[in-house]
């Protein structure tokens, strides 16, 4: 494997002596990131490096993958208490701005954030998996996140989605839904998405993985048929949308509070910005405010207008058609 995470490159260790101060904390791992990986997940019997390495050989059979610039700042980071580590991954290559992997393995959790982002020239979903295993529970968001409204609107929804209906059903009815959550979140979801919790359960994970493969490849070959567009205005509305987007989760991505015992407030907000939600400072100049009103409340910083934010969609608001059934 050309690109075998921590193996291969020879900044690996460069966050480390850039970035993590005290090298004490850093001192319980030798440089073999296997034998450390051993040590720390012993206890789960779910890996999620059999993803990622998945998902770029998937990639390199329809492209080349070049590595991203981000690469030399962001490949391996080990955790404060020196228990725990993140691994990182980025690449580069025809229509895709960034594929980004991100991989932490403590004694207590694993997570996995792997995430794909089209050209602004391509209205393509971004591709996003989003898993959180500990020893009680798993919470998994598998997702092609649309660019543009898949709620109100047909045309979108039926240019990508309408096809892949029954492959989200034969997963959503394994996959039962997770039950409330953060009521915007919605809007990035697609009808096909698996928002789902469950307990640890090898079985589930051998599902997990066959769901990943499978929108995977549906994502792959989205990318691969779609065709530059050339009217500035849609291109300008395709950059919006994937900044809108990067910003909600810059902001709103409830793995932040994990992140920051992990790794310190600093480190966790320059991994949020510079690379898992990388652009968001590029891409577009709107504040979260901007784009979602709504929270200005919450926060006490404008006037007392607006909705007030909350957790909904006790269940699936989506029908076995594809239709919003969530009011
Ligand atoms: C919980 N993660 C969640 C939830 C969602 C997502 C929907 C349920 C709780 C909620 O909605 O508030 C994921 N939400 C998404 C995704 C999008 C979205 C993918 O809007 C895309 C648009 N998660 C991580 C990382 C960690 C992590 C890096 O990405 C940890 C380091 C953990 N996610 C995590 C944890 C919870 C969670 C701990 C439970 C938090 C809670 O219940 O409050």
């Amino acid at each position: 494997m050309e690109f075998r995470i921590g193996a291969s490159y020879p900044s690996t260790f460069s966050l480390q002596s850039s970035l993590l101060p005290p090298l004490k904390s850093v001192t319980t791992f030798t440089p073999d990131w296997k034998r450390r990986r051993s040590t720390c997940i012993q206890t789960f019997s779910v890996s999620y490096h059999n993803f990622v390495e998945f998902a770029l050989d998937e990639t390199r059979c329809h492209t080349h993958l070049t590595p991203s610039p981000l690469q030399e700042k962001f490949s391996f980071m080990n955790s404060k208490d020196g228990k725990g580590m993140l691994s990182m991954l980025s690449f580069e290559a025809a229509k895709i701005r960034l594929l980004r992997s991100l991989i932490i393995e403590t004694e207590t959790m694993q997570v996995f954030d792997f995430a794909v982002f089209p050209e602004a020239e391509y209205d393509v979903p971004i591709f996003c998996a989003n898993f959180f295993t500990s020893a009680k529970t798993n919470i998994v968001v598998l997702d092609l996140n649309p660019l543009h409204d898949v709620i109100n609107q047909h045309e979108y929804k039926d240019k990508y989605f309408k096809s892949l209906i029954p492959l989200g059903l034969k997963y959503t009815q394994l996959f039962p839904w997770g039950g409330k959550l953060t009521s915007e979140s919605i809007k990035f979801f697609s009808p096909i998405v698996i928002w789902t919790k469950f307990t640890s359960d090898p079985q589930k994970y051998d599902i997990l993985y066959s769901a990943f493969k499978d929108y995977y490849k549906v994502w792959l070959e989205m990318i691969c048929k779609s065709v530059k567009e050339t009217d500035e205005s849609q291109i300008v509305l395709n950059l919006e949308a994937q900044h809108r987007y990067l910003t909600w989760r810059v902001e709103k991505d409830p793995g932040q509070g994990v992140l920051k015992k992990l790794i310190g407030d600093t480190l966790a907000k320059d991994l949020l910005r510079s690379f898992l939600f990388n652009g968001v400072d590029q891409l577009g100049s709107k504040t979260f405010y901007d784009y979602f009103p709504q929270y200005c409340t919450e926060e006490g910083t404008l006037h007392k207008k607006g909705n007030i934010v909350g957790k909904s969609f006790e269940n699936r608001p989506w029908d076995v058609t594809g239709e919003f059934i969530g009011g």
